[in-house]
Formats: C-alpha cells, sequence, structure tokens
C-alpha cells in the first residue's frame, strides 16, 4: 500500500517536471554589445516581455558583450539552434542570404528613415523570407545609423585618401571589395579585435557609427572620424526559424509583439546615443571631418554592384525597388 502510494507520488511528480519542462521554453540569446549600449539595453527589454506576454512558457537569458562567440560564429549558432536568438547586424548575414545582402551595398539607401521605409515595404519583405528561409527569421529590425571611415593620422575626404591604407571590415565580400575600389587594403576582422589591431598598427583604419566608435574606445587609437556615411545597414532580431516555426500562432504574435516594442526603444535610444556619443568622442578630442562631396566615393563602387550583380542576376529588381522607393 505504501508503496503503490510512493510509486503513484513518484509518478505525479515526473509527470508534473516533464508538464514544466515541455510547456517552458528556455532561450538563449546573443548580442556583441556592452552594458548601457541601446542594443543591450532593447534586448534586455525584450527578454523582460517575453515571460510577460507569453504568460511564462518562454523566456530568454541574454548574453551580452559577445561572450558567446563572434558574430559569425553567433549566426550559425542561431541558424543551427544552438542558441535562439541574436541581435545581428545584416552585414555578417549578407554572405549566407543573398536578399539580405543588399543592404550591404555601399550607398544603396539614401538615409535611415529611407532604409526603414524600405523594410516595412515588399522590399523588407523579401529580405525576411530569405532570411527565414536560411534558419535566422527576424522578428524586428533595430536603427544601427551610417558607418563612416575612422583612422589615426588624417581625414579622409576622397578616395585617394584611402589609397594604401589598411581598413578593417566586417566579413563580407562586398565590404573588401568597397575598400579595394577605393585602393585601400581590407582586412575582414572579428569586432573585439579591432581596439588591438588600430593600437597596433595592424590596421590603420576602421569603420563604424558613432555609438560603436565610441563604445569600444576605437576613438582613442584612431582620432579621425571622416562623415563618408558609405554604409547604412539594419539590425534584427533574430530568432532560429525552426524554434519560431515550432509555437503556436497566439505565441508567435506574443513573441513578435515583444520584439516590436523592444524596437521601438532601441531606435529611441539609439537617435540619443548617436548625439551623446558624437559629443563624447568630439570632447575626448577626437577630430571630426564633414565629407563636402561623397560622389567620388559613390562612383567609385560601380564595379562592386556589378559584382554583386554577376553573382545575384535576379536580385537586381530588389535594388531597384530600393532605388526606386522614395
Ligand atoms: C556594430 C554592430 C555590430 C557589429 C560591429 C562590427 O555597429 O552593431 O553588430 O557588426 O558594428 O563592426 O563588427
Amino acid at each position: 500500500m505504501f508503496e503503490n502510494i510512493t510509486k503513484t507520488l513518484a509518478g505525479a511528480a515526473a509527470v508534473a517536471v516533464i508538464g514544466v519542462t515541455a510547456s517552458a521554453a528556455e532561450w538563449r540569446g546573443w548580442n556583441i554589445h556592452v552594458d548601457g549600449y541601446p542594443n543591450t539595453i532593447a534586448m534586455d527589454k525584450f527578454a523582460e516581455l517575453l515571460p510577460e506576454k507569453t504568460n511564462g512558457e518562454i523566456t530568454l537569458q541574454m548574453f551580452h558583450g559577445g561572450t558567446l562567440g563572434s558574430q559569425p560564429d553567433a549566426v550559425e549558432q542561431v541558424r543551427a539552434g544552438a542558441l535562439e536568438i541574436g541581435n545581428f547586424n545584416l552585414g555578417p548575414i549578407g554572405p549566407i542570404v543573398a536578399e539580405a545582402n543588399v543592404v550591404s551595398l555601399p550607398f544603396v539607401f539614401k538615409d535611415v528613415p529611407h532604409m526603414f521605409r524600405v523594410l516595412d515595404s515588399e522590399g523588407g519583405a523579401a529580405i525576411a523570407a530569405g532570411m527565414a528561409a536560411k534558419g535566422l527569421t527576424p522578428l524586428a529590425w533595430y536603427d544601427a545609423g551610417a558607418r563612416s571611415f575612422y583612422n589615426g593620422d588624417k581625414a579622409i575626404n576622397t578616395p585617394a585618401d584611402v589609397q594604401g591604407m589598411k581598413v578593417r571590415v566586417m566579413n563580407n565580400d562586398l565590404f573588401t571589395g568597397m575598400i579595394a575600389q577605393l585602393g585601400g587594403n581590407p582586412s575582414p576582422m572579428a569586432f573585439a579585435e579591432v581596439y588591438q589591431a588600430l593600437k597596433t598598427g595592424v590596421v590603420d583604419g576602421a569603420e563604424n557609427n558613432w555609438p560603436s566608435y565610441e563604445s569600444t574606445g576605437h576613438y582613442e587609437v584612431a582620432g579621425y572620424y571622416s562623415l563618408s556615411q558609405h554604409l547604412i545597414i539594419p539590425e534584427c532580431i533574430c530568432i532560429n526559424t525552426d524554434a519560431f516555426n515550432a509555437l503556436s500562432a497566439d505565441m508567435q504574435a506574443a513573441v513578435s509583439e515583444a520584439a516590436q516594442e523592444s524596437a521601438t526603444l532601441q531606435r529611441e535610444l539609439w537617435a540619443a546615443r548617436e548625439a551623446a556619443s558624437r559629443k563624447a568622442v568630439e570632447a575626448g578630442g577626437v577630430v571630426v571631418n564633414e565629407v563636402a562631396d561623397k560622389a567620388p566615393f559613390q562612383d567609385a563602387m560601380g564595379p562592386v554592384y556589378e559584382a554583386y550583380f554577376e553573382t545575384n542576376p535576379s536580385l537586381r529588381p530588389l535594388v531597384e525597388l530600393i532605388q526606386a522607393t522614395e
């Protein structure tokens, strides 16, 4: 009798445990940025909203500061389902998803509002579908501003100023092509290695937006920031496609809503941080150089576009759609 009760209790406990593990998903998320960065705060907000909106069925533990690996590695981990969530820049996704690579064509967007108008249109839908098919479903888009060149010893005003310079870029043939067309030597490298590379002269320069230039301390070792604004690349909150597809329609809606709210917050924080970062680096002695004429940089990008169209002939209409979007 006693033995039976014990068995029954043990069985009930086992069912309860199975019940909990089967319904509650514990996700893990990757982010490259430090504390206080807009994306870090917004990803924490996403992690806070998920259990609220899913009745505790989904929780997310965020790993900030790139502690779970470099961005190209993390992209692969989310694709494979080893991680569920990542805040990714679309630059390193381009080599995997041809549609997503359009946003990494230099000067393809006029400005950030233009980029968001495209993302909210059928162009964005095509990019999102391409990503989802490769295992990375974008839930919402983050702002990453415009990227400009910085280096240690001179302002950059024309492509001739880039001649012979070794410039760090993110992993993507479009970026190596871009630097090569300006006469420089491209050096693809993980984000975490750039500070040391600039400091020791392994590279002469790099390129990024105001907040990353500041948060990484790159401005301390590369004090000329030239506003070329050659790349405007969005970022995503991305989820492993299988993990997303396994959710009920209600849960998918809840997760998407949490991501949208996170993105709204990120974009507000981003606008404030861009201004604050510029002010901070200027106070730190950075020489900011307004590039008076960007046309020579744009004109030099012809071969980069041609190479892209040669590899991806079917994506010409997507690029034309972006260029035709007001
Ligand atoms: C930042 C971006 C990161 C990473 C980094 C880089 O602006 O937010 O995701 O792509 O640039 O240059 O590697």
